[in-house]
């Protein structure tokens, strides 16, 4: 449909599309409706870091980092950006159509971006109204409200539970199990290690430090991802990676990263990079298993003592079963690794004291559970599992896991549930024969095909016939899968609700739009250090909600007050005695180990600091006995075969880690022929996924051409004639995509990769925001989930499969049209 399509289907409607400057209003006029409150330094956090904002004249003036954060990365630099952006949520809007017609509106028309300004009351008794009809005509399988993100740090204002809460006020409604994050790794890790292992506490740095000959970064990226933290983040972890470069310089530990392409963290520690062939690793771990086999380097009473099953995994490596011997010589040529370096590192992993360090995004592919079984395999192989500086680990690049943690109680939480006497109003648990829970990466499935039945670690899930959907504090329109796929998907919902402060792609494909303001804008408590947790954090109010916005509890507060709810809501309590709840709640648990002063105190202060925390070694008390400290798994002992997973006969996931084929993969695998190149789209350097791209001083200090980068090896670019700055066109089946060229030698030949987080910004032939409506149209920033696939790891796991893609990209020849991701909506006025 085009932009003329579009217009006449508004045929009968007197309408007028406000001119941009008012959508558009500069930053002093910004920053004015926000000055209200004193001057001076205030202390607050996020997941870029903990930090110090000085007021002046009631604008965010300066911001530098808190005092115990010793290295605060770049971004905090772009948190100014995050308050005063053009792509703020102004005030409550709705969608034009849905405004006009409701729940018979032209979906169809959904992301053409008309908004129409409406007030809080009128917005929030739409969103009731919605709710009433869905669970009316379709019970709580008509409902899914249970994503969740990247919310904000604070304890309190925690954006998706007060939403959750809210909205389970009103009625029961669809949930999902699992992330993005590690779908595939905490799914299988529990058969194996008998946890899930990815959110665990790792062993020590000071430990691996002390200990470890060998590090073995696989598919991780340490350097870049901690730069992030789940809670107000200080940035320990770095004293540590600075120890080990000084190490790796001395030539006291070796570092091996084991990547197709050259990381931050690599060149940071000047370590070894060996390079492999995209999602080809269990190929490569299965050559390595089979040279230590063939030279008995293999731990074989570790073996027997502490795992179960390598008698039934063995014949696979040696070809017994399926006529093919994993040899070096065949990992190498699925691999692009050498066997005399496969043999190396079988013999180096073994000889010394090794430990392997996972990162996630070698589980966001297709059969992303084997590469994490796998893993675990060879390090049982080395026998090192359970001593420090050996093993396996799952996290050591994420929110300072490694950092000994203070062992102090953290603050709780506003509930996300129900109070336990609490009823909603739609009090049905009625699913219709459908799951109320799915696995999280597979709501789209289930919008496109409900009733539709598919396995799932071990038992079946129905698809629920979702007509209604709620988002806060997360982004679907960046973080799942195939835009396209994605629109076709909406064009069957009935409505929509986001809650955010910016105008992202879930709002512009949203019927109600509801202004959340920023953690900056409102007070709150959190934990600092993230798995540290190295003391508690006074989070206090910047500035004044700009423009509309209400934090998320006022927002949810109003609507439980429409639902005549609000006391049972709020439990009487305002912000202020909320805090101060979740404060002495905190002081009460830590009686006696941790002193805290009173809230007052603490609030004046600014933070109260809990210490330094042990150092610990993971699965050191399993190594010390296996049968007073059994693993979870079935047979309290490290699974190399599981007869669990055998029982379910998946044909994508069997009962031992074995090498399958991708629906896509490059260098000479399927697909290759028409889409020579890989796509990754791993996380950004300088965001926290679509977080801090509306930051625009920020973003201007990396984009290219104003577009998001896309990093292309040196030949692959002249091959196409492409220079450094060009616009590209990067494309496949499922759809097209502008981005502005960086050539480098960290990336292979037959690799591209474009950050995730870049916000879509789709624009129809014509360049208009209105068409990019359209199924196909190009997205004009470079948001790489427009051309990723939306298909499960397996049938275990269900879980995202992002990095299974291919592509094939050109120099852009077209008129490049405007970016549309960042300038709002069209606003019309009825
Ligand atoms: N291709 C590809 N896709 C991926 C990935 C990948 O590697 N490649 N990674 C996946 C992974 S691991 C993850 S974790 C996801 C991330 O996916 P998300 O967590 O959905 O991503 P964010 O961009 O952080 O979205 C958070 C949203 O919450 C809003 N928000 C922040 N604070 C508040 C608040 O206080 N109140 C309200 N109401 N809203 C708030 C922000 O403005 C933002 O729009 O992406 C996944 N998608
Ligand atoms: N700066 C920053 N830090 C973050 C985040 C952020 O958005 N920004 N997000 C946080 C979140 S939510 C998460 S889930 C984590 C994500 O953590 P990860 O998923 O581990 O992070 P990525 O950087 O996407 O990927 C790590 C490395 O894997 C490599 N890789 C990809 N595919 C393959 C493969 O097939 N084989 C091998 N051997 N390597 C491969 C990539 O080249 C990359 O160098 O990061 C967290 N930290
Ligand atoms: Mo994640």
């Amino acid at each position: 449909m085009n932009r003329r399509d579009f217009l006449k289907g508004l045929v009968g409607t007197s309408y007028v599309v406000l001119s941009g400057s008012s959508v558009l209003a500069p930053l002093n006029a910004l920053a004015a409706s926000g000055a209200k409150a004193g001057d001076g330094w205030l202390t607050t956090g996020s997941h870029f870091g903990a930090f110090k904002m000085k007021r002046k004249n009631g604008v965010i003036d300066q911001v530098i980092p808190f005092d115990r954060d010793k290295y605060p990365t770049d971004m905090i630099n772009g948190v100014k950006g995050l308050v005063y952006n053009p792509s703020r949520v102004r005030y409550p809007m709705v969608r034009l159509d849905f405004l006009l017609k409701g729940h018979k509106s032209d979906t169809s028309q959904r992301g053409d971006f008309r908004f129409v300004r409406v007030t809080w009351d009128k917005a929030l008794s739409l969103f009731k109204d919605s709710l009433d009809e869905v669970q009316t005509k379709y019970g709580p399988s008509g409902l899914h409200a249970g994503q969740t993100g990247w919310r904000a740090t604070g304890q309190l204002h925690s954006s998706t539970s007060h939403m959750q809460r809210a909205v389970g006020m009103h009625g029961n409604f669809v949930k999902k199990v699992g992330d993005y994050s590690t779908g595939a790794g905490q799914t299988i890790l529990p058969y194996i290690l008998g946890s899930t292992e990815v959110y665990a506490q790792g062993t020590s740095w000071p430990l691996i430090l002390e200990n470890s000959k060998t590090i073995i970064l696989w598919s991780n990226d340490p350097y870049k991802n901690l730069q992030v933290g789940w809670n107000a983040e200080t940035h320990e972890s770095y004293a540590y990676l600075a120890q080990l470069k000084d190490k790796v310089a001395k030539g006291e530990i070796r570092v091996i990263s084991i990547d197709p392409v050259v990381t931050k963290t690599q060149q940071y520690l000047g370590c070894e990079q060996l390079y492999v062939n995209p999602q080809t690793d269990v190929a490569l771990m299965l050559g390595i298993a089979h040279e230590m086999v063939a030279k008995n380097l293999h731990d074989t009473k570790f073996i027997e003592g502490y795992s179960l099953g390598f008698d039934r995994f063995l014949p696979y490596i040696q070809g017994e079963t399926d006529g093919i011997e994993k040899t070096p010589e065949w990992a190498a040529e699925i691999t692009g690794v050498s066997a005399e370096i496969i043999r190396d590192l079988a013999k180096v992993m073994t000889q010394s004291r090794t430990q392997m360090l996972m990162g996630w995004c070698i589980q966001r592919q297709q059969h992303g559970e084997q590469p994490y079984w796998m893993a675990a395999v060879l390090a049982t192989m080395t026998g090192q599992i359970g001593l420090p500086g050996g093993g396996i680990s799952y996290g050591h690049h994420y929110s300072s896991i490694g950092v000994p943690s203070s062992g102090a109680a953290a603050p709780g939480a506003f509930p996300r549930n129900l109070d336990e006497d609490q009823k909603p109003l739609f009090d049905s648990n009625d699913f219709k024969g459908t799951s109320s829970t799915i696995p999280v990466a597979r709501w789209i499935d289930a919008i496109l095909e409900p009733g539709k039945t598919i396995d799932s670690n071990g038992s079946k899930v129905t698809f629920p016939d979702i007509k209604m959907m709620v988002f806060s504090g997360n982004n679907p329109w960046n973080h799942h899968q195939d835009r396209n796929r994605m629109k076709q998907a909406f064009q069957k919902l009935e409505c929509v609700v986001t809650i955010d402060m910016n105008w992202t792609a879930t709002c512009r494909f949203s019927d109600i739009v509801l202004p959340a303001c920023t953690t900056f804008e409102r007070n709150d408590i959190d934990v600092y250090g993230s798995y540290a947790n190295r003391g508690v954090l006074a989070m206090q109010k910047m500035v004044e909600p700009l423009y509309e916005s209400l934090s998320d509890f006022e927002i949810f507060t109003r609507f439980a007050r429409i639902m005549g709810k609000e006391k049972e809501y709020t439990r009487g309590m305002t912000e202020r005695e909320w805090l101060n709840k979740l404060y002495t709640d905190c002081k009460n648990a830590n009686a006696g180990k941790f002193d805290m002063p009173e809230f007052d105190e603490f609030w004046k202060q600014g933070y109260v600091h809990f210490g330094e925390g042990k150092p610990w070694t993971r699965h050191a008390a399993f190594r010390e006995d296996p049968e007073i400290n059994p693993l979870g798994t079935p047979s309290g002992l490290i699974e190399i075969f599981s007869r669990k997973i055998a029982q379910y006969q998946y044909d994508d996931c069997p009962g031992h880690p074995t090498w399958m084929e991708k629906s896509e993969r490059s260098h000479g695998g399927p697909g290759s022929d028409k889409f020579p190149v890989w796509m990754q789209s791993c996380h950004p350097d300088k965001r926290l996924h679509s977080q801090m791209c509306e930051s625009e001083q920020f973003r201007e200090t990396y984009t290219v051409n104003g577009r998001e980068p896309v990093y292309l090896n040196p030949d692959d670019a002249k091959k196409r004639g492409i220079k450094a700055g060009d616009v590209v066109r990067v494309f496949n089946n499922r759809g097209q995509l502008l981005a502005g060229a960086v050539v480098s030698n960290n990336f292979p030949k037959g690799v591209i990769r474009i950050h995730e987080g870049a916000w879509y910004g789709p624009v129809g032939e014509d360049g208009s925001k209105e068409g990019g409506a359209e199924i196909g149209a190009l997205c004009s920033y470079g948001d790489p989930n427009t051309l990723t696939q939306d298909i499960g790891t397996s049938k275990l796991a269900q879980a995202c499969s992002a990095y299974t893609c291919l592509v094939e990209f050109e120099k852009y020849q077209g008129k490049v049209p405007s970016v549309s991701s960042f300038s709002g909506p069209v606003e019309i006025a009825l």
